[in-house]
């Protein structure tokens, strides 16, 4: 079977193709770049992931999905939340989204925070369902690790004893928000495929 994708981000498709290798076949959408843009304007990642999947399968031959995720941190009443990838404003860059997470954070003890991720799957204009995933963690005062993308150099993971900068992609995706929510999505189409037979 194969999914289409509907990401801008890098990170994101690496991490879905590894997970689903043996599954399902990923796909990006052809030169999304060039397409119009999505305005992911929702107060929720279950809208914006819903918008995006909508938009987007427009232009998608076949089923296809989208996420919305993002950093949700108590201390910062849930911020930056849905506004994760432009945190620092326009041009914003990992690098400068987690300088800010560390100043916003200076001086505060409570660092608890989780991962969120909304995948949303739609076919030609109609919604099919949206799968969400969270991770638990909290957030160090300074980046260690390299690996992954985004916020996971600050993202301390208790159970690893490690930042998910520091772990490899198939380890984060056991335990990651997205991990969780594309698994959620994989049953929902096995489940999909049982009920066809
Ligand atoms: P698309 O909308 O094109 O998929 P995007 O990066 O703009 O790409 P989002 O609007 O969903 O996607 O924002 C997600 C941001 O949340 C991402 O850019 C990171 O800053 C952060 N984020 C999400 N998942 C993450 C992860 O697994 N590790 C680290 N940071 C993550």
């Amino acid at each position: 079977m194969k999914l289409y994708c509907a990401t801008t981000n890098p990170g994101k498709l690496r991490e879905f193709r590894l997970a689903a290798q043996g599954h399902v076949e990923i796909e990006p959408v052809e030169e999304l770049g060039r397409l119009p843009e999505c305005v992911e304007d929702g107060a929720t990642f279950e809208e914006n992931a819903a918008k995006k999947a909508l938009h987007y399968s427009a232009w998608a031959p076949g089923p296809l999905f989208a996420d919305d995720s993002g950093l949700v941190v108590d201390a910062l009443g849930g911020a930056p939340g849905v506004v994760s990838a432009r945190f620092s404003g326009p041009g914003a860059t990992d690098a400068s989204n987690n300088a800010l997470l560390l100043e916003k954070l200076r001086g505060i003890g409570n660092r608890t925070a989780r991962f969120v991720c909304v995948i949303a799957v739609a076919e030609q204009g109609c919604l099919a369902g949206t799968f969400r995933g969270e991770v638990e963690g909290r957030i160090l005062d300074q980046a260690r690790g390299a690996q992954g993308f985004g916020y996971d150099p600050l993202f301390f993971f208790e159970p690893y004893g490690c930042t998910f900068g520091e772990v490899e992609g198939p380890r984060k995706f056991e335990v990651s928000h997205r991990g969780r929510a594309l698994r959620a999505m994989l049953d929902y189409f096995d489940r999909a495929a049982f009920q066809s037979r």
